[in-house]
């Protein structure tokens, strides 16, 4: 993979700027030295983990290791032991880099040269919840993670004359690999700003910014944050659905109409509105390079693309995972069938207009398996049984909301740190009540469709 654009062909430049991370930056001759630095210590490992705090020692890591031709595997900054155990094991990382394993140091320099890895070669092994159990580990070669940022890059027309600004987690698709891999590839520099802040990204005087749709509705939140973006190119959300009146206030505020996309850890990025066309508020735009998508009914068979009929989006293209870790993936003729419900209109723009399960929670951006913070509360002594469902919530999209059976007194505030020390602390309820009972069905089976109905 041609990681630093700029750096490594006939007639580079050094950019002073390429990478910038909560204040502290790094040219791209010092980053490709850092980073090999780094790959020297770790060549020979199949998989390196990183703790992916936000900070230019991440980005130094993950560099580092895919350099060495090893899997990165990006550990959520904010896991709890639970959580860090499983991707630590699960994945079979040999080295852990960052504040939990090896210190990175991002002052060292070396110009050892790696020979490049495969094209098939896993790159990144990126956790994420299903729904049910543990998080699986979604493998990522060279040549997926390539046409996934190029794709995108083609489609909103990133240049080295960008400038990119977010401040998005680094251990998921939307923050790591086009937050960070994308501007690097794209030779644009690249300014995080730690935590994605409306003042900071206001600060920040980028051409191009990413969000999940909470930093989009914070930020017309603080109209003055907001204005300052209108100096910018191009506006783009993702990774959950931006309401209609956010895009609205976005582009009354700024001027821009954001370009939407969607993706997932799986599919990467495969759907998206372009810069040189048309954003409809509440559409995700069309299949980009490479990709091809189909709506399927129940029955197997693909639905019109009339605008009105819903069906299962299914997605297949260059960026589709490899595999999980322990398991193929379900790739029936290469098509990936993405559990998202849809609408196509006939001039093939796509609306996602659902999840297929109930079971999968997108709160803030991030996916959160119900299953999993359920086995997470069951795990504390007082509780008997839990049910997890998302609710509406006006700032985070939706909510986690945990319906709890207790056999002793706890407090809700105690649950809720009790999932956040174990699992993530993004994947804690927001809210949590205690209940008598579950509604249940003849067969014992919890009825989720019931919670938060008056009977209970
Ligand atoms: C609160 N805090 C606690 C706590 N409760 N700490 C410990 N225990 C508790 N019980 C603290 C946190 O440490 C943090 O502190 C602060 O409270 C706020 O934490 P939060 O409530 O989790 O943050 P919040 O404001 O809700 O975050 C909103 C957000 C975040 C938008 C910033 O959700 C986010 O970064 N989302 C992005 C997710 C994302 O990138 N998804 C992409 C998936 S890839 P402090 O001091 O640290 O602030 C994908 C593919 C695609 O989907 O298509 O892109
Ligand atoms: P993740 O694996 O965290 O990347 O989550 C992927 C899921 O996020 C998808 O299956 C969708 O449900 C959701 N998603 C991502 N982008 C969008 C979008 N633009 N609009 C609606 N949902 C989205």
């Amino acid at each position: 993979m041609r990681l630093i654009a700029g750096t490594t062909g006939p007639g580079s430049i050094d950019r002073p700027d390429a990478v910038s991370v909560a204040g502290r930056a790094l040219s791209s001759e010092a980053l490709l030295g850092a980073a090999l630095a780094v790959a020297g210590d770790v060549r020979g490992a199949t998989a390196v983990a990183v703790d992916a705090t936000p900070s230019l020692e991440t980005v130094v890591a993950v560099l580092g290791g895919l350099l060495a031709g090893a899997a990165v595997v990006p550990v959520p900054a904010d896991a709890g032991p639970a959580e860090r155990e499983h991707i630590l094991r699960d994945s079979g990382a040999q080295i852990v880099l960052g504040p939990g394993g090896t210190p990175v140091d991002v002052t060292r320099r070396s110009s050892a040269g790696h020979p490049a890895p495969a094209p098939g070669d896993a790159a990144l092994i990126m956790y994420t919840s299903g729904t049910t159990g543990a998080p699986k580990g979604v493998v990522h070669t060279h040549a997926s993670v390539e046409a996934g940022v190029d794709a995108v890059a083609e489609a909103w027309d990133w240049t080295p004359d960008d400038r990119l600004v977010h401040g998005l987690p680094l251990f998921h698709v939307h923050g790591l690999v086009l937050g960070v891999l994308g501007a690097l590839r794209a030779g644009s520099p690249l300014v995080h700003t730690g935590k994605p802040q409306p003042e900071r990204y206001a600060a920040a005087g980028g051409t191009l910014y990413f969000g999940v749709p909470t930093v989009w509705s914070r930020i017309c939140a603080q109209p003055a944050a907001a204005r300052a973006l209108a100096r910018a190119r191009l506006l783009v959300s993702g990774s959950a659905a931006l309401p209609v009146p956010v895009f609205e206030r976005l582009h009354a505020l700024t001027g821009h109409r954001p370009v939407e996309r969607y993706g997932m850890t799986e599919t990467l990025i495969t759907i998206s509105s372009r810069a040189d066309g048309p954003r409809r508020a509440g559409h995700v735009g069309v299949p980009v390079q490479g990709v091809r998508t189909r709506l399927t009914a129940d029955d197997g068979s693909e639905v019109p693309a009339d605008g009105t009929t819903i069906g299962e989006l299914w997605v297949q293209g260059p960026m589709l995972l490899r595999g999980y870790v322990h398991q193929p993936a379900d790739l029936a003729d290469g098509w990936f069938r993405t559990g998202d419900i849809a609408r196509k209109d006939p001039d093939g723009w796509h609306r996602i207009v659902g999840r297929a399960s109930t079971d999968l929670i997108k709160s803030g951006g991030y996916r959160i398996g119900a299953g999993e913070v359920e086995d997470a509360l069951l795990a504390h002594p007082a509780v008997r049984e839990a049910a997890v469902i998302g609710t509406p919530h006006a700032d985070l999209g939706e909510a986690v909301t945990a319906y709890v059976v207790v056999s002793a007194g706890v407090a809700e505030r105690e649950l809720e740190d009790f999932v956040a020390r174990h699992l993530s602390i993004h994947k804690r309820p927001r809210v949590v009540h205690l209940v008598d009972a579950l509604p249940r069905n003849a067969m014992g089976k919890v009825q989720k469709k019931r919670l938060g109905s008056p009977m209970l």
